[in-house]
């Protein structure tokens, strides 16, 4: 199966990224209301996960466990859930002219493998074009908070996964790494302060969205 794009496809793919306890879960419901509106109602998904096989993939990458998991083990595992994600649930969705609304995507591998993990890019960027082909998201919104602040949130959920166990210091480089790739294409990226109230952070989101829509209406 390719995960090349028919050229012709008229569904959008967005995904939302950021550090922990940055309100991802909540605002997702925000964005696809804010699609509604347009009258498109997105296909849901997550990463890592949005399949049977790549949810099972999920669990050996956020339990914490005895044997440390190495650095190039986990890069690998992601890149294995995504080519499953990618083949049985994304690409035939955008094929078919659906919409994908996606929590979390590749930029997130930058952000924590390149930026937290300090793993080369180039590997990143090479498993990127061997397992997307040309598939990259239309829209990326990025709710960036201080790590501090996000990290205050993440820990009122109970017991921390493997990723929420890193220190600060982790977490600052995989901000950094964000802001960098939202730099590189203000366009495509849309970076949103999320350390505002949830009301003015659902604002800034809508006029995101609504401009995505007006740029996407004028094509
Ligand atoms: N990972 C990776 O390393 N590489 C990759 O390529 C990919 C992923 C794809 C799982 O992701 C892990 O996978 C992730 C990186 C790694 N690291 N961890 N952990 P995940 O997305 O499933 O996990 P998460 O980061 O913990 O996301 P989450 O569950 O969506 O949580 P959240 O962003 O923190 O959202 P939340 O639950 O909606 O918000 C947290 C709390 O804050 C909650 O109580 C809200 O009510 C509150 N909140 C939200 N917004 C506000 C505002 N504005 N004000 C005040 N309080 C708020």
């Amino acid at each position: 199966m390719s995960n090349r794009l028919d050229q012709q496809r008229k569904g959008s793919f967005i995904t939302v990224e950021g550090t922990e306890g940055v309100g991802k879960t909540t605002n997702i419901a925000w964005i696809r209301q804010c699609l509604n509106t347009y009258g498109i109602e997105p296909l849901m998904s997550r990463e890592p996960g949005g399949t049977n096989l790549a949810e099972e993939i999920r669990v050996l990458l956020l339990e914490p466990r005895e044997e440390p998991m190495a650095e190039l083990t986990e890069l690998l595992l992601i890149f294995a859930a995504r080519a499953q994600h990618l083949a049985r649930k994304i690409v035939p969705a955008l094929n078919a002219g659906q919409w994908v609304l996606c929590d979390r995507f590749t930029d997130a591998t930058y952000a924590y493998q390149g930026g937290g993990r300090l793993l080369d890019k180039t590997t990143i960027n090479n498993l990127e074009n061997l397992v997307q082909a040309d598939l990259r998201p239309d829209l990326v919104l990025i709710l960036d908070i201080e790590p501090e602040l996000g990290l205050q949130r993440a820990r009122q959920r109970g017991e921390p996964d493997r990723f929420e166990q890193e220190t600060l210091e982790f977490f600052r480089r995989v901000r950094a790494a964000y802001q960098e790739r939202a730099s590189q294409d203000p366009t495509r990226y849309l970076v949103i302060d999320a350390g505002q109230s949830l009301d003015q952070v659902q604002r800034q989101i809508q006029s995101g969205i609504e401009a995505f829509m007006s740029r996407r209406l004028a094509v």
